[in-house]
């Protein structure tokens, strides 16, 4: 019997009348993805889908990069400047020429009166590098404040610390491809299969085609931790010492690798004392991990041919977060596990370009990983731009986490925001509020008007997003990727990059500096600025058509290595950093650095019993600006919501889905709760991109180092609430 293919229920795949697919790259997390934006012939962005050919996803993409071409016109985009003389008044619709005469005059007022270093400047990870380059132009060189910071300091500056202390030099030294050779996989806290999607599917490839050990390190189970060999359940804020075990366990069995640390390294004898108070059965009453656990990872880890050690969030967000990334690094150097294949300590980035900042935005330094420290970087690049070298400070200013305080004492009194909401995303947002009131002047420049932050400013500047600029984004594997304007910027919006040239008229010093008109001409002078010595951020080969023919090419990619590339048709870069073992220190060993670990974490007590752990979830990207406006992420999680273990819930009456309040020492906030054995008796996860929720509560010491917080950590207290209060609190809510 045939039946008509009619007859059936087809599944039918929407016609989106594409016209013309155009190349560009993910503006979400730090993969790297290719993508290729659909338009019909109107012009209108309909579909998106994964380019094949490149090497980072394959043609694959994730959820948030499927959905991307609907954030141009969602709700809320910003197209007219605004001003107004102080917040809560109506705004004011202006033009970019009047807005930019009064941005510039105040900022110049501000420092006339209260010192240069009195007006504050914080960027992001998610503008291009091009951008990035000339918005360090126009803070280093034209406006001169040194309170110049990323949002990356709640994000990167703890992987960044910790590579410069192990290795002399920022910069992952490993590649997506490891996972093809490696012979043991750790993971620190890092939720890989949500937050990287692609680098975690390309992990599950190599794992089809060869098997090999994965371990989780998480104090909650993750998609990551329930799909991996073995979930190590740590007791949060405790890596370090679990990492001084693994390390004691190594050099108490001679499983080291004693030629690679004597040739490659220094400082194994303050090691070697520092871990001898970590014995297995020590160190597991402080990170709750056992003893036969701690010495079976250590075997695993060092007696695999190459072994690697990959984190994100767990480890960069602690008050250890540097020390933590130094124990990676260090748990690598004493195996001999870097710069081959397999064997690596690759930090998993964030942002889809927190590495184009590190690199070209002269937040910390100089642009090109150069120092403000060091007189020959200073001289180099005041010659390079045509400005006094004078005019740089001799050291690197406050971080990020240091401005808001310095804020409320009233040493900073204008502050420009760039693609950054801190209103939802720093620690007790409560005292960043009385923060931001206090400031003369606030601009907010961001794609979207109705962000957050917006409710305390005194000017608003529209700016384009992802692809309606052109420009570059540097992936975790040092892959520098193009994206491409697919459609024209929104209403009278400007591309960051139109904004800061244009602004740097407005002072004395722009007059001097050449800001190029296209971001092309910016990224020929960062190709000037990379060449030479034995530099590994050298991009000196590659060129803007030159990147979007192979997909991205990752750095080091020389001058020299171009006719290579040529002849052979295929442009890779460098997979590899540091396959000769010389490391950017003076004498080109790496550091060993001893990490006595000290408890200095708010721990839960009998007022405020559980632990307060957060992160993220798959659907949405942040402070949700832009995934809880596109319908297809927001309907999985409308709603803020807290992750609840049942016996603890049963024990304190709570019923899944009902709301509750938490409370912390700083602040308070209602969640709905959602009962799942992710998480144990005496810890709560909530996902961070609400505003108004977690980070009313959260309270971010810092790391010593990177001045990172430690968003992980905290206690708090459950409490029933008045449910229709709570329902009605919900609606007004964000909840698009
Ligand atoms: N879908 C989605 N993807 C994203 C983002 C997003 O917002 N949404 N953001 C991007 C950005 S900027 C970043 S930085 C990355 C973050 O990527 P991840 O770091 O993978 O994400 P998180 O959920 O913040 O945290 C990871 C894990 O750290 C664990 N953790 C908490 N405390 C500890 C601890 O003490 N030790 C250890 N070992 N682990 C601990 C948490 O339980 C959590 O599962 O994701 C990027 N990708
Ligand atoms: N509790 C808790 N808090 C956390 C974290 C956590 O795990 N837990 N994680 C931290 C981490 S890792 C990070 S990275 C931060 C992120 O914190 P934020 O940077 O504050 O969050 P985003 O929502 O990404 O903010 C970026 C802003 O830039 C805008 N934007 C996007 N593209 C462009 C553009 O091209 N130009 C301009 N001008 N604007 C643009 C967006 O609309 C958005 O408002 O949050 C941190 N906060
Ligand atoms: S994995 Fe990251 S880069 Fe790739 S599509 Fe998803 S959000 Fe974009
Ligand atoms: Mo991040």
């Amino acid at each position: 019997m045939f039946f008509k293919r009619k007859e059936k229920n087809p599944i039918r795949i929407v016609d989106k009348k594409v016209h013309e697919w155009k190349y560009t790259t993910c503006g979400y997390c730090s993969t790297g993805c290719s993508i290729e934006v659909g338009l019909n012939e109107e012009g209108k962005a309909v579909a998106t889908r994964g380019n094949a050919n490149a090497d980072v996803n394959r043609g694959k993409l994730c959820i948030k990069g499927i959905f991307e071409h609907e954030l141009f016109d969602a709700a809320g985009r910003g197209d007219k400047p605004l001003m107004r003389d102080k917040p809560y008044e109506p705004w004011k619709k202006t033009d970019w020429d009047t807005t930019l005469d009064h941005m510039g005059s105040e900022i110049q007022r501000i420092q006339e009166t209260y010192g240069r270093d009195s007006f504050a400047i914080v960027s992001t990870g998610q503008i291009l590098t091009e951008e990035f380059y000339s918005l360090g132009k126009l803070a280093r060189g034209c406006i001169g404040t040194n309170n110049y910071d990323g949002n990356t300091t709640l994000c990167m500056a703890s992987a960044v610390s910790g590579y410069k202390r192990s290795f002399g030099s920022d910069g992952p030294p490993g590649c997506y491809e490891d996972f093809e050779h490696t012979e043991c996989l750790i993971a620190w806290g890092s939720n890989l299969p949500e937050q990287h999607p692609i680098i975690y599917w390309r992990l599950k490839e190599a794992l089809e085609k060869r098997k090999f050990p994965v371990i989780v390190i998480d104090p909650r189970v993750t998609m990551f931790a329930q799909f991996a060999d073995m979930h190590l359940a740590i007791t949060p804020g405790t890596d370090v010492a679990l990492m001084n075990s693994l390390m004691y366990v190594i050099l108490d069995e001679g499983l080291e690798d004693r030629d690679y640390i004597d040739k490659h390294t220094k400082g194994i004898e303050a090691v070697e004392a520092c871990v001898k108070d970590y014995d297995p059965v020590s160190a597991s009453k402080i990170c709750g991990i056992d003893e036969d656990t701690i010495r079976n990872v250590a075997r695993l880890y060092a007696k695999a041919g190459a072994a690697m050690g990959i984190w994100t969030m767990g480890i960069n967000q602690s008050t250890h977060g540097s020390d933590g990334v130094v124990g990676i690094n260090s748990l690598a150097l004493l195996t001999g596990n870097i710069g081959k294949p397999g064997g690596t300590s690759l930090s998993i980035t964030g942002q889809c370009n927190a590495m184009g900042t590190r690199e070209w935005s002269s937040c910390s330094g100089l642009p090109g990983y150069r120092y403000l420290e060091n007189p020959e970087d200073r001289k180099e690049i005041a010659e390079f731009w045509g400005i006094d070298e004078e005019f740089f400070p001799k050291k690197r200013g406050m971080a990020q986490t240091d401005i808001f305080p310095a804020i409320e004492t009233g040493q900073i009194k204008g502050l420009w925001l760039v693609a950054t909401n801190p209103m939802t995303s720093m620690p007790n947002t409560a005292r960043i509020r009385k923060t931001l009131e206090k400031l003369d002047f606030l601009v907010v420049q961001d794609a979207y008007a109705d962000v957050e932050t917006t409710e305390y400013a005194h000017m608003y500047l529209p700016a384009a997003v992802w692809a309606e600029k052109e420009g570059c984004f540097t992936n975790t594997e040092r892959r520098v990727n193009i994206v491409r304007q697919v459609v024209k910027p929104k209403g009278d919006s400007k591309t960051d990059f139109w904004i800061f040239k244009e602004l740097a008229k407005r002072f004395p010093n722009g007059q001097k500096i050449h800001f190029p008109e296209t971001p092309e001409g910016a990224f020929n002078e960062m190709k000037q600025l990379s060449k030479g010595g034995d530099r590994t951020l050298d991009i000196s080969g590659m060129t803007h058509d030159k990147i979007e023919e192979a997909c991205g090419i990752q750095w080091p990619y020389r001058e020299e290595d171009e006719d290579e590339g040529v002849a052979g048709g295929d442009v890779k870069g460098s997979s590899r950093l540091y396959t000769d073992g010389k490391f950017q220190t003076a004498d080109g060993k790496a550091n060993l650095i001893p990490l006595p670990f000290i408890d200095n974490n708010e721990v839960p007590d009998d007022d405020y019993p559980f632990w307060m752990n957060s992160g993220r979830v798959v659907e949405h990207f942040h402070t949700r600006t832009r995934t809880g406006k596109i319908g297809n992420m927001n309907k999985y999680s409308p709603t803020p919501y807290m992750e609840m273990n049942p016996d603890a819930a049963a024990d304190l009456g709570v019923k899944h889905q009902s709301y509750v309040r938490i409370a912390s020492r700083r602040g308070d906030a209602v969640v709905m709760v959602q009962l799942t054995q992710r998480v144990s008796r005496n810890m709560v996860f909530i996902p961070f991109h609400f505003h108004d929720c977690v980070n009313r509560v959260s309270l971010g010491l810092l790391d010593p180092h990177s001045r990172q917080p430690a968003f992980k950590q905290c206690a708090v207290r459950i409490e029933p609430v008045d449910q229709d209060w709570a329902g009605k609190l919900n609606v007004e809510r964000r909840t698009y």
